[in-house]
């Protein structure tokens, strides 16, 4: 029998890996499927008939994929994906690798690739401090920079793309971790670049980088375009996410961007431990706040980054995914949610980081099972569940929660705590019709059993739709 001593020493030790892996509740439980193919094409169309506008859902694409990896690549665009961001192939270095010679080769590929996938695709990104062209550090005056180099770029950029972007990363990762020279703007790497006259930090302080670069954004792009400022923990309750408000104000009062055309990009790459990731809670305030303002908030870069792969961490992993797209979904003004790479092996983080919705071997881990039945459940009109990433103790996801009847089942984005009340499925209403895409059955489903346009189909157990 164990000492009282070494039962104290066990438990010592295997607290802290306890805390990081709450025990989570998830909708993979409740009903939704948890293995199989994944299909999910048909439900975004779902969701955005309940958005009122198009759901973006997709993954980075990189044109130095090989064969094998393209034709993965191509089935889960074919079924899974909606959307596209280039990994690289956007940026300066690869857009303009000569001075005032416009090169969207690659950029251009991956947005070809997109449309032959009936996907959008978004601008990512047009200035940021990493990936210039060789020519850029160093060589220019300050003054340079602001009138001609980052106008000219942006616009070539902007304008050589066209209409088919959803929204461009305007800046990337200029919001200050901290707050230096009575400003809370980024100066990493002597940001934007070193010039030839060594005053990058006079730009900094002046941000007419940064007018320079919205106000050409403004001028040459499609009126359809939104302009993000992408960066990461700016999603959050704290100073970082407030100099990301200040600066949009300013970007809005010296550019002349109307907030309706500006965005900020969340980009969340994320690790599953406690404290690591943006509460449910506060990504709510967040995209409420954006939204107050006229503006729009997107989850641009998403991974979630894992110690190991036990079955605990990957369900955290889950729940933590569950919660940024349900807050995502049931904010007002959030309409694109890219995942940062598609497959483990494919992730920036690498294979053993095991941050990506699909594994080494392109199989769907429980967070991409999850992620479609958030997906699946808000088309169906339910409302939303509590923070999964909180754990059991917080939110208990509700048995047969695919029914958006369930008493308690849902409350508000924050901390409540949900439990199961209902198993039954109720029945849907007869007489009334839902528009084509519309879901029009399902377990759980309450609402039109009919379509206006198109006939009933089962995609699933879970999901008929109007097709
Ligand atoms: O995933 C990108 C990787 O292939 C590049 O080597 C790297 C260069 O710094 O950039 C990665 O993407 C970054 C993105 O462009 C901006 N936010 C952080 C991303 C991950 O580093």
């Amino acid at each position: 029998m164990r000492s009282f001593a070494s039962f104290v020493l066990l438990a010592v030790l295997a607290s802290p890996v306890l805390a990081q892996t709450p025990t989570v509740s998830l909708l993979i439980d409740n009903g939704f499927p948890s293995s199989g193919t994944l299909s999910i094409r048909s439900v975004l169309n779902s969701v955005a008939t309940r958005k009122g506008q198009t759901f973006h859902f997709g993954s980075t694409w990189d044109t130095s994929y090989s064969s094998a990896e393209a034709s993965w690549m191509t089935n889960v665009y074919n079924t899974f994906f909606n959307h596209m961001v280039a990994e690289n192939g956007c940026k300066w270095s690869a857009t303009e690798p000569t001075r005032g010679v416009s090169s969207l080769t690659q950029c251009l590929g991956v947005q070809s690739y997109a449309v032959a996938r009936n996907a959008s695709f978004r601008g990512h990104n047009t200035f940021w401090h990493e990936q210039l062209p060789s020519w850029l550090p160093g060589s220019v005056t300050a003054s340079d920079l602001v009138t001609n180099v980052i106008p000219q770029h942006v616009q070539q950029e902007i304008q050589g793309m066209g209409a088919g972007v959803t929204s461009w990363d305007v800046v990337n990762e200029i919001v200050g971790d901290g707050v230096s020279n009575g400003m809370c703007v980024q100066n990493k790497n002597d940001w934007p670049t070193k010039t030839a006259d060594g005053s990058g930090t006079n730009l900094v302080t002046d941000l007419s980088f940064l007018h320079a670069a919205f106000t050409a954004a403004l001028q040459y792009a499609p009126s359809t375009t939104r302009f993000s400022v992408n960066d990461y923990n700016t999603s959050g309750n704290d100073a970082k996410t407030a100099c990301m408000f200040a600066l949009l104000a300013d970007i809005n009062a010296n550019s002349a961007v109307p907030y309706n055309r500006l965005a900020v990009g969340f980009q969340s790459h994320i690790t599953a431990a406690p404290g690591q990731f943006t509460a449910k809670s506060d990504l709510a305030n967040t995209f409420a706040k954006l939204a107050a303002l006229g503006a729009t908030g997107m989850i641009t870069e998403m991974d979630v980054k894992l110690s190991d792969t036990s079955s605990a961490s990957e369900r955290y992993q889950a729940a933590i995914w569950g919660d940024y797209i349900d807050a995502c979904l049931y904010a007002s003004n959030c309409f694109e949610f890219i995942n940062w790479d598609p497959r483990d092996d494919l992730s920036w983080l690498g294979a053993s980081g095991a941050g990506t919705l699909f594994d080494t071997n392109g199989n769907p881990k429980p967070a991409a099972y999850e992620v479609a039945a958030r997906l699946q459940r808000y088309a169906s009109g339910a409302t939303e569940l509590c923070a999964t990433a909180l754990g059991t103790s917080q939110c208990t996801v509700p048995a047969g929660s695919g029914s958006s009847t369930s008493t308690g089942s849902t409350t508000s984005a924050s901390t409540s705590t949900s439990s199961a009340t209902t198993t039954t499925t109720p029945t849907g209403p007869t007489g009334c019709a839902s528009p084509m895409w519309g879901q029009c059955g399902g377990i759980g489903w309450a609402g039109c059993t009919g379509c206006s346009s198109g006939t009933c189909q089962v995609a699933n157990a879970y999901y008929s739709q109007c097709l």
